[in-house]
């Protein structure tokens, strides 16, 4: 069998092994030699189910890594949703001295009001702890199409012919990203590439051409295993994972007042005067207000029920929550839940936590506002 990649997610194409990347049925691959999608990206696009294939995290650093020994422009793009979780740390040792443009997708889903400089700043602000050396930093969302004009003239500004590399964590948008391009360029409506909702989807490197010599490169995503959608399934996911705009939910509480995102997350206000609560979280997602005291007890009875997502199972594959608490200060603040959303406060000194499966990451921020 020639070496041939699949189109949709880069892996070279093999008939021997279904559990590897690539697999394509020999009946199928003879049948038309130039049908390039292999078998898990043909499930992907038509029935949007994910067949895992056994490739690990560091078969993925391996191939970005080599990007660190070549003369490249590199294309960071980060979830504007989940800033801190997206950003690589560490991320000079997979792309070596190379100029990075910055990019936050998935503006779309943020709240208008929030401006795009106060985004831009704070994407920049975080990117600088992590060691980032940015030329340039804008917003897109790859899904509607938007700045990627922007982005077009960015790369064109900086690429010195050279070629341009998109990276990032998985399912912040990269290859979403790269099909909105392509479709600048061609009568191509449809999606090139396979994207879906399930992290891991590009397994290996595809080329898109952008002159005689050089190619615009999608990459595998970096596994951030702190990520909610890590551990849920495709029902879960498509409730957590936003499709439009964030509407702000506001709840006034008092202290010892509890409130659960589905079943995901349990927000505790633990101490101080009745203040209100800012949550951006996915719509999709029912909040549910209870009394602290209750609050264990209602947990245990409902997850899974009232308390959806995460179903029963995916409740006892994930095991116990652990517990973050906070002390805010004066600024405004933002309490995050990794790829979760959130929850936008704006009174000093009161005292909060937060409760997720324990591989979930929480933090506290100075708010976006
Ligand atoms: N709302 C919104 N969703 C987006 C946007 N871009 C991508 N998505 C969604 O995010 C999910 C992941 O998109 P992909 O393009 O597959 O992400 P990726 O970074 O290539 O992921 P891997 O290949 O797994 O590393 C899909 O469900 C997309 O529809 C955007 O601009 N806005
Ligand atoms: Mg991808």
């Amino acid at each position: 069998m020639k070496q041939q990649k699949c189109l949709g997610c880069g892996s070279i194409l093999q008939v021997e092994n279904e559990e590897k990347p690539g697999f394509i049925k020999p009946n199928v691959y003879k049948k038309n030699n130039k049908l390039s999608l292999c078998q898990r990206c043909f499930r992907l696009k038509h029935y949007n189910e994910i067949s895992n294939v056994d490739l690990k995290n560091e078969d993925f650093v391996k191939i970005l890594t080599d990007i660190a020994a070549k003369d490249a422009l590199i294309i960071n793009v980060i979830d504007i949703f989940d800033i801190s979780g997206s950003v690589i740390s560490g991320i000079s040792r997979f792309i070596g001295d190379n100029e990075i443009i910055l990019v936050g997708n998935k503006r779309d889903i943020l709240p208008k009001a929030i401006k795009d400089h106060k985004i831009i700043n704070w994407m920049r602000r975080i990117v600088k702890d992590y060691g980032y050396k940015v030329v340039d930093c804008l917003l897109t969302s790859a899904i509607k199409g938007h700045g990627i004009e922007e982005l077009l003239t960015v790369i064109e500004k900086h690429r010195k012919n050279r070629d341009v590399y998109i990276i990032g964590c998985t399912n912040v948008g990269k290859s979403t990203l790269v099909n909105s391009i392509i479709k600048r360029f061609t009568e191509n409506t449809k999606d090139l590439i396979t994207v879906s909702q399930f992290p891991g989807t590009t397994l290996g490197i595809i080329e898109i051409p952008l002159d005689d010599k050089h190619n615009l490169i999608d990459t595998p995503g970096i596994i951030n295993s702190h990520q909610y959608a890590f551990y849920l399934d495709k029902k879960e996911l498509n409730h957590i994972m936003p499709k439009k705009e964030i509407k702000p939910r506001v709840y006034q509480l008092e202290s010892k007042q509890t409130l659960f995102f589905g079943g995901l997350a349990r927000f505790d206000y633990l101490f101080g005067d009745k203040t209100s609560f800012v949550c951006f979280i996915n719509n999709d997602i029912k909040i549910h207000r209870t009394k602290l005291e209750n609050a264990f007890s209602l947990f245990e009875k409902h997850i899974g029920g009232m308390l959806y997502p995460p179903s029963v199972e995916t409740f006892q594959k994930i095991g116990e929550y652990q517990k973050h608490q906070f002390k805010t200060t004066k600024e405004k603040c933002d309490i995050v839940i990794s790829g979760l959303g959130f929850i936008s406060i704006n009174k000093p000194n009161i005292q909060v936590s937060v409760s997720v499966p324990k591989d979930v990451g929480v933090y506290i921020r100075p708010s976006l506002f």
